[in-house]
């Protein structure tokens, strides 16, 4: 039997023993169990925090049906004007309980609690009121058309909600990433069903407490706990009541889910992998270019989709630049998440700290000069079997390694220089990804020139992960299908209807 405990996260009998925190699934507004408990990890200590209810086949079909029966329902017949007072209400409720998603956040991952307090957290309250705001400002197009009888017709565009939208998330930004999605699709009309990582559940799960304080309807939103393949992950984007679906996460899961989307033409919105390429020129303001390097080199452990782990240096730089880079790289604090002086916490999981070391392994292997790094820190005894590994720089490889191909998703860059304009713009280029680049350079036509070649969704100029939410966002070549944010998550998330009136 189902039970339906109040909140999202409880110290249930079983597991309070243990200090143990269970987190269930989020259907119709209310918490229920799955089919199996898994263990969630913390990537401090691998000490078991948490037991997760998976979701089976019959949740996620509960799920999918309270959505559109909430679609069908209240939020349906809901105007703009009142939906965007939820979403208000809403952002209000993260803040209000900014402190709980805070301490989930930081369990879950083990980020730095000065990087959630300023990134993660506020951008999941940002991410309900900017669409409400897109929603409330957005102009319908309308054409006044001739007619032989010559009374003429109207026509007019009417924006209508996809239906149910699937939404499969990512563990590096939880709260970030998944409220990106959900933002827009419920400012647009539409009822959600959201697959969180089965590495970081409990932000996804207390969003529920904060949906219902903020009266959004039973069924708008819905959570379904558990993996991919054989999971939630695979019923969730197979079920055929699901309108639409939106992915972040990896290329290859990215296209699994494409397939699946096949079936029954629905449609996908998918943002994945990157290789990111710095450009640094001889000419940028050199401690910025450090300062914003070190940024997106080891910000998140290295954990961002957008961070880089190709530097291109200008050859007359290269040397002070490398040098500048070490020295930042060992300035970095590894540590606790609410130690103030943390600069670096662990990855995710023992699993990813495998794959990160087996590219440090492969990196020295294929002849990489390790510029600081390349192993893991010493750690007090009672962390040692947590996720760390060291920021990591090399030098001493070219284009064709895998170390300069291969996503690895961890803190670790190789840096390589470069000699003029037009081979570095090539290099860059020269890769099967395409999200984002952070060009470094004080000369302003070279800055437009450069950003208009790169092949990538995103180019920054003297900047890193600065962020309005007005512009598309997205990746070019394998790092992603379709562009959010602002307007364009209205093309994503909504269906275009012509209304023809003839007068
Ligand atoms: P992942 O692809 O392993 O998992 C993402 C989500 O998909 C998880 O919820 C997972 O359970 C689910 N999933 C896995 N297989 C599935 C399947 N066959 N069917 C349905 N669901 C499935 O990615 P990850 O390891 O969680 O995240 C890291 C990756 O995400 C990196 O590649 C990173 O670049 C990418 N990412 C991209 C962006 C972007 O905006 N482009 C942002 C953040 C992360
Ligand atoms: O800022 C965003 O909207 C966004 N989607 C960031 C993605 C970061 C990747 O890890």
């Amino acid at each position: 039997m189902l039970t339906t405990p109040p909140s999202a996260v409880t110290d249930g009998a079983a597991a309070a023993h243990r200090g143990v925190r269970e987190i269930r699934n989020f259907i119709g507004g209310e918490y229920v169990d799955g089919v199996r408990w898994f263990d969630k990890r913390s990537p401090l200590d691998d000490a078991v925090i948490g037991r997760v209810a998976e979701a089976g086949r019959e949740q996620v079909d509960a799920a999918v049906r309270a959505a559109r029966s909430a679609l069908h329902g209240p939020w349906g017949t809901m105007t703009v004007a009142e939906r965007v007072q939820i979403l208000y209400a809403l952002a209000d409720g993260i803040n209000r309980r900014f402190d709980d998603f805070l301490s989930a956040e930081i369990a879950d991952t083990g980020k730095p609690a000065s990087l959630a307090r300023h990134i993660d957290i506020p951008r999941g309250a940002a991410n309900f009121r900017i669409f409400a705001d897109v929603v409330k400002n957005v102009p319908s197009e309308c054409f006044e058309m001739a007619t032989p009888d010559g009374a003429g017709a109207l026509n007019y565009a009417l924006r209508r909600p996809v239906g149910v939208v699937g939404v499969v998330c990512p563990w590096n930004l939880p709260l970030l990433l998944m409220t990106w999605k959900v933002g827009p699709a419920l400012a647009c009309g539409n009822t959600v069903v959201v697959k969180p990582s089965e590495e970081t559940p409990q932000t996804a799960a207390l969003l529920g407490e904060v949906m219902n304080e903020a009266g959004v309807p039973r069924g708008v939103y819905n959570v379904v706990h558990g993996f991919g393949p054989g999971s939630a992950g695979e019923y969730l984007t197979t079920h055929p009541g699901v309108n639409a679906i939106t992915f972040t996460g990896e290329t290859r899961t990215g296209a699994a889910i494409m397939k699946a989307a096949a079936e029954g033409a629905r449609p996908v919105s998918l943002e994945m992998g990157g290789k990111n390429a710095a450009v640094v020129f001889a000419d940028c303001d050199f401690d910025a270019a450090i300062e914003g390097t070190l940024r997106s080199c080891f910000a998140n452990s290295g954990q961002v989709c957008l961070g880089t782990e190709r530097v291109y240096v200008e050859r007359p730089i290269f040397d002070r630049f490398v040098a500048a880079l070490k020295q930042g790289a060992e300035r970095l604090r590894i540590g606790l998440p609410n130690d103030e002086a943390t600069g670096m916490g662990p990855l995710i999981s023992q699993e990813h700290k495998r794959k990160v070391l087996s590219y440090y392994a492969k990196a020295v292997q294929l002849g990489a000069h390790v510029v600081t790094g390349g192993g893991v820190p010493d750690m007090p005894d009672e962390l040692a079997r947590g996720a760390w590994v060291q920021p990591t720089i090399w030098t001493g490889l070219n284009d064709d390694s895998p170390i300069a191909r291969e996503e690895i998703f961890g803190p670790c860059t190789l840096v390589m220089p470069f000699d003029t304009e037009e081979e570095v713009v090539r290099r860059a280029n020269d890769n099967d990804y395409g999200l984002a680049t952070a060009v470094w350079t004080t000369n302003l036509s070279r800055a437009h020139r450069v950003a208009a070649v790169i092949e990538v969704g995103i180019a920054w100029v003297n900047s890193w992960f600065l962020r309005d939410l007005r512009t598309p966002f997205g990746g070019a070549k394998q790092s992603g299908i379709g562009r959010e944010g602002g307007v364009h998550s209205l093309e994503f998330y909504t269906e275009l209807k012509n209304v023809c009136v003839k007068l």
